[in-house]
């Protein structure tokens, strides 16, 4: 029987080929997996896919566990998430993230400052969120590991430099690449990570300069539909929003925990992503809570303090939780 496979078929396939990274490969893969008929004349072609991405899994488990493969541009992950910084030479990614943290980034007049993707923690009330300072993304020539670390990251923000007088460039080009890499899309597929144009935050630098109103009036103009926040780093301007428009989007709430007859521990906030319930919780505080979870009350978001909840209740950010077993 022919598989009689549709165009956006071949147009995966064709990402598939020159896919650089272990995670390109399988976003492809899952995207042919996708497109395909489901029917016999398929059914072998389908297996060998799937073949194909538990491999290239195993291969991305066996290298990140392997030291010899030691990837620099892969930072572990600490806080309630990790933000990747992405943009052009020189348009004040290393100031930004010096700005918000006490990381050690160099700053410099020239392009090409930062060589190795460093990592900085931004507080946002009562936790930290991890922000990443990359070196310059050139997209026609973006090294293999960077592309690897873009898709480890939790959220992605991008740069410009408004008073440059390639501003719109330096935020099309780096658009264009995201959408070739699939981590831009105009529907986000189950089970893969990507990210709608309206979802990227786009952190404009040097709005102090002259020329910036215009170049980001054009921006708005073309990009209708994305978040810009315009700052700079010499006056402080608006950096003070940046930690919360990150926490915003990183799409996760703050869960406190309370014993009976305890007050609630508000030193160590649980981050869980939104729309988890109270199952997702005890999971996270242990595995046995969860195996025997009787009840549950909370505070906070539900409609009186100290409310019986079920275990599918879903939780709101800083709701205070007591597990019974
Ligand atoms: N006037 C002004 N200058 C800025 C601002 N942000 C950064 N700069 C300057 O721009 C230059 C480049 O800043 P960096 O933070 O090193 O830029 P980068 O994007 O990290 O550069 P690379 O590491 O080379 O990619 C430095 O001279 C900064 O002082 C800003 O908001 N206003
Ligand atoms: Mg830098």
């Amino acid at each position: 029987m022919p598989a009689n496979l549709p165009p956006q078929y071949y147009e995966a396939e064709e990402v598939y080929r020159n896919a650089k990274t272990p995670e390109e490969k399988i976003i492809a893969l899952k995207d042919m997996l996708s497109i395909m008929p489901k029917h016999k004349g398929t059914e072998k072609l389908q297996a060998e896919l799937k073949k194909k991405i538990s491999k290239l899994k195993e291969e991305k488990e066996k290298k990140s566990e392997s030291k010899s493969t030691y990837n620099p541009y892969l930072i572990d992950k600490e806080g309630a998430g990790q933000v990747i910084l992405l943009g052009y030479p020189n348009v004040g990614k290393s100031s930004v993230v010096a700005s918000l943290s006490n990381a050690n980034v160099e700053v410099a007049k020239y392009p090409f400052t930062t060589s190795l993707p460093l990592a900085g923690m931004v507080a946002y009330e009562d936790i930290q969120i991890q922000v990443i300072d990359t070196p310059p993304l050139v997209p026609e020539d973006v090294p293999g590991p960077m592309i690897s670390a873009i898709f480890h990251a939790d959220y992605i923000t991008i740069v410009i430099d408004s008073s440059a007088n390639n501003c719109l460039e330096q935020l099309s080009e780096i658009i264009d690449f995201l959408k070739k890499k699939r981590l831009i899309r105009e529907k986000i597929p189950e089970n893969q990570k990507a990210y709608l144009l309206e979802d990227i935050l786009v952190i404009a630098t040097k709005t102090d300069l002259s020329g910036g109103e215009q170049n980001l009036d054009i921006i708005k103009e073309l990009y209708p539909e994305v978040e810009i926040l315009k700052i700079s780093n010499k006056t402080g301007k608006n950096l003070e929003k940046i930690p919360y428009k990150l926490f915003n989007k990183l799409n996760v709430i703050r869960v406190y925990s309370k014993a009976p007859g305890e007050e609630p521990d508000y030193d160590r906030p649980f981050i869980l992503n939104k729309g988890s319930s109270v199952l997702d919780f005890a999971q996270l505080v242990h595995k046995d809570f969860a195996q025997n979870l009787k009840k549950a009350r909370i505070w906070g978001s539900a409609r009186f303090d100290g409310q019986h909840v079920a275990k599918d209740h879903t939780l709101e950010d800083q709701d205070v939780v007591e597990l019974h077993m």
